[in-house]
């Protein structure tokens, strides 16, 4: 299998996470972003929303991190991270579309307008475009605060896909600055997040 990858994005690192967490082999393709390689034509052939993640495996191509995390799972039947019980399948994939959807939108405002913009020279963040992802992020940490009082993780008892899934965007909080003070039930489960071995390594992965 082949994975392309950004380093720096939540989106990328939590496919790294789940190849490390699974013990899988792969080799890992980075795509610079911040200098276009998205847009060569042989990566748009694979992908034609010019996006990473994007995952090859023989003649298999797959985009979307969470679709990329579950197919990473089917190769090691029994997993904990996405267990094969249905219940708890839709539990997870009920977390990873909320995070995609939601959550993980409200932070991209921020990644956009803090981080991005600056990267690939579109200026400063626009306050205007800080104050809608803001009335969203509210909205929805209020949400995954809520849900996890007295939850050390989304699904069960035990890390699983939805938590890297939900929790990635969090990886960027010092550099997009994610009003998440008053959410101290995100922090403290996503500070058991970090403490995970194949999430830190996911910041700076080798091929295996
Ligand atoms: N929904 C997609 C989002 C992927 C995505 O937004 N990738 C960004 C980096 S975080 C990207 O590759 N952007 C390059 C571009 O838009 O040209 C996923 O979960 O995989």
């Amino acid at each position: 299998m082949k994975l392309y990858h950004f380093p720096p994005s939540p989106n990328s690192r939590r496919t790294l996470a789940v190849l490390d967490h699974l013990g899988l082999d792969c080799e890992l393709v980075p795509i610079d972003l911040f200098r276009g390689e998205q847009m060569r034509p042989e990566f748009v052939a694979l992908n034609p929303n010019h996006m990473i993640p994007t995952l090859v495996d023989g003649d298999f191509v797959l985009w979307e991190s969470n679709a990329i995390m579950q197919y990473l799972c089917s190769k090691r039947p029994g997993n904990r991270l996405w267990p094969a019980d249905p219940k708890t399948q839709a539990d997870i994939s009920r977390w990873q579309s909320w995070g995609l959807a939601h959550f993980g939108a409200a932070c991209g405002v921020y990644i956009f307008e803090r981080l991005v913009k600056k990267a690939i020279g579109q200026g400063d963040a626009d306050p205007a475009e800080i104050a809608k992802g803001e009335l969203r992020f509210h909205r929805f940490a209020k949400v995954l605060d809520g849900y996890l009082e007295g939850r050390e993780w989304l699904c069960g008892d035990g890390v699983a896909l939805a938590d890297y899934s939900v929790g990635a965007p969090l990886c960027l909080t010092a550099i997009a600055g994610y009003p998440i003070e008053p959410y101290g039930e995100i922090r403290r489960w996503y500070a058991g997040i970090e403490r995970l071995e194949p999430w830190r390594r996911s910041a700076s992965p080798d091929s295996k």
